[in-house]
């Protein structure tokens, strides 16, 4: 039986276990990747578990999120990294040099390599072949001490691209279509593997987009081939010693499939407020625009702004429309410096800002109130903008471009506007935005700590009962943008434990954090899908911090379920969903012998307020288990 190029790759990386969907394997990690937000968690842990030099191949730390550094929290931050990075052997990748998954695929990314990044759009390696995973800060920290990590197998979806995009069509509408089709938790315990002959027609930062927004799917990964484009791709960036030609077996055998027909597709968005909202321009039609905003690690390559520059060139964004571009890396703004696309944006009445996240998480570019706002990101989740109550639209690099000039959502296909055909060009390496752990010698090296670091919450070990009140009954799809808000007033303060938790949930319940408070030790009621988007652990140390001792959902999002679990905190799903109707706020829940229980496969939750017992799954694995009962996976490292 022919072997998916997913499995291949895993294979190759197998440790423990047996590679079959569904149960538990370990695999070796060649690579790790953070950036800053999350970073400071990350390496908090990592000296917390007293490690040496770290196990694997390449780490690097990029600084890209809280690049605005309104107050001294920031440039702390940065600098503990830098001097935690140097003491621990990992690349340190300064502010300015871009957004990390863009310089990690330009920089770093090799075929078959597999690359843990605690950022959830980590599967943007995928588009070089890669099976790069994203995962919650404290196991990419694990994955840095001891080079593996621990997932369920994932079942593996073929998406099978025929004929090729027409113009104005773009890689956008092709993850936007998929994402139509398999909707926002359709990806979960899955892999996405893209074959087929329109694979040939789509560059690797094309597939780079696919792979980034298959985070969006809930997806544990996607993965594009390695072929020809690849190659080009690594030479173009002075790398083609990196290139290894990767496939699928042609028999090889998917557990779902889906046929995606390139030559039909049209320019499409995701309407507010969700990634899988989509619908094409055509039928949303040519609403006003405030804000265009291009860029993210979505679409901020250097084919990405060339089109957009090709657009803009020698014309005038619309009066009522701000047009703000944020380029991927220090490169390709160089480069388009040199080439004049640069001036030609500029010239267009666009503000150009930093090469990093920017507006994508909040930090500035807010659009006014009740905005349209049209960007080139990956999430359109209510109030991510900053602007509670602007409508963020999701679109292609192209179809913003137009738009900022139009005024309106344009369909550049329907309009007939003229595109030019842009092509890859050569970069120079340049890693003078990186430091170097060289000369690496731990006793030598100090850990730089500002007063805004504070230590991260630990757990305590599971006691033989949980008593708690049900604090928050949440909807389907609650992201980790809701459980722990994250904008330029909150984001200098993910080393801050303490501060955050105030926050938390702040925009759909402002008394959660006050009712934690009140009621000591509680419990979280969601819907499906809870805890999806982002890989902020900061979803789970606030709660944890807040005394949550467990979550009760239809069902759980891969990242925030390991989190949760790494936090000690128990996630736990019905057995039969209605009973989520039944539980109300304030009503007191009880686990009897948690410890015996939690090693069953349903564990019974009464409710003595209303006098039932509900069943939960835990659907928890050996190594899980072990560390629910140990209070986290830092006391299940620590005490073996
Ligand atoms: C995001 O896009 O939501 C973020 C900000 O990059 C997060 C990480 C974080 O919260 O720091 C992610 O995607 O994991
Ligand atoms: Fe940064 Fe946005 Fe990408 Fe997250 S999604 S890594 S905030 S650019």
């Amino acid at each position: 039986m022919g072997k998916t190029l997913a499995y291949k790759i895993l294979e190759d990386h197998l440790i423990e276990g047996n590679l079959t969907a569904g149960e538990e394997i370990t695999i070796k990690m060649d690579q790790t990747l953070t950036q800053d937000s999350t970073g400071t968690m990350v390496y908090l842990q990592l000296e917390a578990m007293e490690v040496d030099r770290v196990k694997t191949e390449l780490s690097v730390a990029y600084i890209d999120h809280n690049t605005l550094q309104t107050g001294f929290e920031n440039a702390d931050d940065h600098e503990f990294i830098k001097s935690v990075a140097k003491r621990h052997g990992v690349l340190f990748s300064k502010p300015g040099n871009g957004i990390c998954h863009q310089l990690h695929l330009e920089n770093y990314g090799k075929p078959g390599k597999t690359l843990l990044g605690s950022d959830s759009h980590t599967p943007t390696g995928g588009g070089l072949g890669m099976i790069a995973i994203g995962a919650g800060g404290l196991d990419v920290a694990v994955a840095m001490a001891k080079g593996t990590y621990s997932l369920t197998a994932p079942k593996v979806v073929k998406v099978e691209l025929k004929g090729s995009l027409q113009p104005w069509a773009s890689a956008k509408d092709v993850i936007l279509y998929v994402l139509k089709c398999l909707t926002v938790k359709g990806g979960v315990g899955k892999i996405i593997e893209y074959t087929g002959e329109g694979v040939k027609s789509l560059s690797v930062t094309d597939r780079a987009t696919i792979t980034n927004m298959g985070a969006e799917l809930g997806a544990t990964t996607s993965v594009f081939p390695s072929d020809e484009n690849t190659r080009e791709y690594l030479r173009s960036q002075g790398r083609e010693a990196d290139y290894t030609p990767l496939a699928a077996d042609p028999d090889a055998v998917y557990d779902e499939e889906l046929i995606v027909d390139l030559d039909q597709l049209t320019p499409l968005a995701a309407m507010p407020h969700s990634p899988d909202n989509v619908d094409s321009i055509a039928n949303i039609g040519q609403i006003k625009v405030d804000q265009v905003a291009i860029g993210s690690c979505t679409n901020s390559s250097y084919t990405d702004l060339m089109k957009v520059a090709a657009i803009l060139k020698g014309r005038k964004v619309h009066p009522d429309v701000s047009l703000v571009i944020s380029p991927g890396s220090s490169k390709i703004l160089a480069k388009m410096a040199e080439n004049g696309a640069l001036a030609d944006i500029i010239n267009a009445g666009a503000r150009i800002i930093e090469n990093a996240c920017g507006p994508c998480i909040g930090m500035g570019q807010s659009p006014k109130s009740g905005a349209v706002s049209l960007r080139t990101f990956n999430r359109n989740f209510k109030g991510r903008s900053g602007t509670l109550d602007a409508d963020v639209y999701l679109v292609s690099p192209e179809t913003a471009a137009i738009s900022a000039v139009k005024g309106v959502l344009t369909d550049g296909m329907e309009s007939r506007e003229s595109l030019p055909d842009i092509k890859m060009t050569d970069f120079t390496p340049n890693d003078n935005f990186v430091v170097y752990p060289k000369g690496f010698d731990k006793s030598n090296t100090d850990v730089v700590m500002g007063p805004n670091i504070k230590p991260f919450p630990r757990n305590t070990a599971l006691p033989d009962s949980i008593s708690t009140k049900v604090v928050l009954h949440a909807g389907d799809n609650i992201t980790t943008d809701d459980i722990m808000p994250s904008d330029s007033r909150l984001l200098p303060y993910r080393s801050n434990i303490p501060h955050l938790s105030n926050y938390c949930f702040e925009k759909i319940d402002s008394g959660f954090s006050e009712r934690c408070k009140a009621a000591g030790s509680c419990t979280i009621v969601g819907g499906d899908n809870y805890g999806q988007g982002s890989s902020r652990e900061h979803a789970a140390l606030a709660p944890l911090y807040l005394g949550v001792k467990f979550v009760m959902a239809k069902s759980f999002a891969r990242i925030h379920r390991s989190n949760l679990i790494n936090s000690g905190i128990l996630p736990l799903v019905f057995e039969n969903p209605a009973d989520y109707d039944d539980l109300e706020l304030g009503d007191e829940l009880i686990i009897e012998n948690a410890p015996k229980q939690v090693k069953q496969e349903v564990i019974e939750v009464k409710n003595l307020t209303k006098d039932k017992t509900y069943n939960m799954l835990p659907n928890f694995s050996d190594l899980e288990i072990n560390m629910i009962q140990k209070g986290g996976k830092i006391n299940a490292i620590k005490e073996g």
